[in-house]
């Protein structure tokens, strides 16, 4: 393509600040490196609205929209998707969520893609570079710099499927959770070599801090119940670092479901113990959520109110004696 074609490429990922979602829009970006790209990382509940807020192309919109990591849930959306493809945008899907697997024959996701990959085989970071590696046209330079980010890729889907056999995975992942999704898409984008910069040094350490204050509030709050099913159900309050938290939650736990309404995001976060076989994609799907087999969420505005709901309680008898 002629020098003057320097398109448009809009990446809609999986945020706030997930380690695969950031590392699938770098992967985007990389291969497209004479094009202009731009990046919002959106959370589940965002992910419609992210993008219902796109032009079509004849509006000045992006030329291609690549979603990854991420699906949607309104038909609506999917309608206007379509609407894009028709303008002459090229929309193009990648994700490994079993929610969005499972559903993605539904009417929402009838949309004209110029290219999807849908599987659980890898993490949508890993699927992108595989998806891009092999359909993209781009010159021999670019492609070789991509190809150098495949070590950061390697990484992401080897903390994203829980697969741990590269043992600096869980301090990357860490490190960009703290850091944020924007500002480690920065870095991640500046990177040459596949080692942590400063600030994703100094990230690090400081997430590794405040994983430890959120795993001594979940430890405070466990509230734990046994079910006549055998399984345990184990709830608790973390302020962020829910995976890791719930890592050492379940450590030494057997037929463990673990529930962390996280204090941050006011999310709920769903995990298992390793021989748990309880798929939490469905469980979390049931209560308007979703994500994977071992590791999914949702939202319950119930439990936001909670805590208001309870001091209002104690205080008003206080208050009323007074
Ligand atoms: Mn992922």
């Amino acid at each position: 393509m002629a020098s003057s074609g320097r398109k448009t490429i809009q990446v809609i990922s999986h945020g706030p600040s997930c380690f695969d979602g950031v590392v699938a829009a770098a992967t985007v970006a990389r291969f497209h490196e004479n094009d202009r790209v731009v990046v919002s990382l959106a959370a589940n509940n965002e992910s419609d609205n992210t993008i219902r807020r796109l032009k079509p192309a004849n509006e000045r919109g992006p030329d291609e929209v690549w979603i990854t990591d991420l699906s949607w849930n309104s038909v609506e959306t999917g309608e206007h998707l379509n609407r894009l493809a028709n303008s002459g945008t090229r929309i193009y899907w990648i994700d490994h969520h079993r929610s969005a697997i499972s559903r993605a024959d539904q009417p929402e996701f009838k949309v004209a893609f110029a290219g999807k990959l849908l599987s659980e085989e890898f993490s949508a970071a890993r699927l992108a570079f595989n998806y891009l590696q092999a359909e993209s046209h781009t010159t021999p330079q670019i492609r070789r710099h991509a190809e150098e980010f495949f070590p950061i890729v390697e990484l992401a889907d080897d903390h994203d499927r829980w697969v741990h056999r590269l043992p600096e995975s869980p301090d990357w992942a860490l490190a960009i959770q703290t850091l944020g999704g924007v500002e480690s898409y920065r870095e991640l984008m500046r990177m040459r070599r596949p080692v942590m910069s400063r600030k994703l040094v100094r990230a690090l350490e400081a997430g590794r801090q405040a994983m430890q204050q959120s795993l001594k509030l979940a430890r405070a709050t466990i509230t734990d119940r046994a079910l006549p099913n055998g399984l345990m159900l184990r709830a608790a309050c973390c302020v962020g670092y829910s995976s890791e938290v719930a890592a050492e939650l379940y450590k030494d736990q057997h037929h463990a479901v673990i529930a962390l309404f996280d204090m941050r995001s006011q999310g709920v976060s769903l995990r298992r113990s390793a021989d748990c076989e309880v798929d939490l994609s469905e469980l979390a799907r049931s209560m308007g959520g979703g994500g994977h087999a071992a590791a999914a969420g949702f939202a319950l505005d119930e439990l936001k109110r909670a805590p208001a709901e309870r001091l209002v309680e104690r205080l008003a008898v206080a208050l009323s004696d007074s």
